[in-house]
C-alpha cells in the first residue's frame, strides 16, 4: 500500500478500466493554503487542494461509524477499522429499503460535522467572498476493490440552480494511491469543446444522453495532451473543483482489499438559487429516488453503476 498523504505519485501504478496508465501521464495535485486567494487558484488550475483543513479526529470518527455500519451488514471484516471487504453482503436482507439505510449514514451527525462543519464553511465563505450554503444532499461513497467512478463533469447532474457552485470532495480517512484516489484531468475545464459536450445537458430530463464521457480516459488524455492529476489523501484533506472539470477515480486496486470512503458535497453563495433536487429535509435527488439513486446505496458486492 502506498503511503497516504505522500505528495509524490511517482513509482505507483494506476489503472483505469483495468488498463495501466502510462507514468508520464500522471502528475501530482498541488496543495494550496488558506492564505492564498482561493478563487484565483480555482480559476487558474481548475481545483484547490487544501491539506488538513478539517479536524482529522472528526473525520476518523465519521469513518469508524460508516465502517461499523458496513460491518453490521457483513460487508467489512473484523476489525472494521482495517476497512477490508468481505465480498459478501447481508445489506439487502437486513435493510430492504437500501436508500433509507444509506440516508441514515449520510445524515449522521458525525458525517455532517465533517462535510458541513465550520472549517469547510469558512473556506467556502472565503472562496465565494459571500455567505454560503451547502446542498443538503451529500454523496457518500464506498468504493470497493475493482470499482471506480467514471469520467465526467459535474455540470449535467446539478445544473438547475446557480453556476456559482463547487464540489468539495472529502476523503473519509486515508486514501492511498492504490485505493481509487480521485483524479482531475489537468486543464480540462479550459477546453471549450469538451465543455460544450455537456453544457446545458440535464441528465434527469434528457434520458437519451449519458452525463458521463464515454471516452477511454487514456485515449482522451492522449488525444488532448491532458495529464491525470492525483495524490494520496489524508484525513482532513479537501479537494475543491468546479462543474466543468473532468474527473473520475482510478480503479481501486488495493491488494489488501480495502474499501475507499469519501463524501462529495456542493457549496454555493446563499443568495443564489439552489438546485431543488438536492435541498430540504428529504431531497428528491435524481428521479425522486433520494439516497437510493447512489451506487453506494447498493451492497458493496453489487456491480451496478448509478450515480
Ligand atoms: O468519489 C468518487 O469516486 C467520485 C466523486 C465525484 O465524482 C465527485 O466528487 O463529483
Amino acid at each position: 500500500m502506498a503511503d497516504a498523504g505522500d505528495k509524490s505519485v511517482s513509482g505507483q501504478s494506476f489503472y483505469t478500466g483495468g488498463k495501466s496508465v502510462p507514468s508520464d501521464m500522471i502528475g501530482a495535485l498541488e496543495p494550496a493554503g488558506l492564505s492564498d486567494n482561493l478563487q484565483h487558484t480555482l480559476d487558474r488550475q481548475g481545483y484547490v487542494l487544501l491539506r488538513n483543513l478539517i479536524d482529522p479526529d472528526a473525520v476518523m470518527i465519521a469513518r469508524e461509524e460508516i465502517l461499523a455500519a458496513l460491518g453490521s451488514v457483513g460487508e467489512i471484516t473484523e476489525p472494521t477499522a482495517a476497512a477490508v471487504v468481505s465480498r459478501t453482503s447481508q445489506r439487502a436482507k437486513l435493510h430492504p429499503d437500501l436508500g433509507s439505510f444509506w440516508r441514515g449514514l449520510s445524515e449522521s451527525g458525525a458525517l455532517r460535522r465533517v462535510v458541513h462543519g465550520p472549517e469547510i464553511r469558512a473556506a467556502m465563505t472565503q472562496l465565494f467572498d459571500a455567505e454560503v450554503s451547502p446542498f443538503d444532499f451529500v454523496w457518500l461513497r464506498a468504493m470497493a476493490p475493482g470499482r471506480a467512478s467514471p469520467l465526467h463533469m459535474d455540470h449535467p447532474y446539478m445544473n438547475r440552480g446557480t453556476d456559482r457552485l463547487v464540489t468539495c470532495w472529502i476523503p473519509l480517512g486515508p486514501v492511498a494511491l492504490d485505493e481509487a484516489p480521485l483524479y482531475i484531468m489537468e486543464g480540462s475545464d479550459k477546453k471549450g469543446d469538451l465543455r460544450a459536450r455537456v453544457a446545458g445537458l440535464d441528465v434527469d430530463r434528457d434520458k437519451s444522453r449519458s452525463g458521463h464521457f464515454a471516452d477511454d480516459p487514456i485515449d482522451l488524455a492522449t488525444d488532448r495532451d491532458l495529464r491525470f492529476l492525483t495524490t494520496a489523501f489524508k484525513p482532513g484533506d479537501v479537494l475543491i473543483f468546479g462543474m466543468f472539470v473532468i474527473h473520475a477515480s482510478f480503479d481501486n486496486s488495493s491488494q489488501a482489499g480495502r474499501v475507499r470512503l469519501s463524501c462529495d458535497t456542493r457549496w454555493q453563495p446563499s443568495s443564489e438559487p439552489m438546485d431543488e433536487r438536492f435541498r430540504g429535509p428529504d431531497p428528491p435527488a435524481h428521479d425522486g429516488k433520494g439516497y437510493g439513486c447512489l451506487s453506494a446505496a447498493r451492497p458493496l458486492t453489487d456491480r451496478s453503476a448509478l450515480r
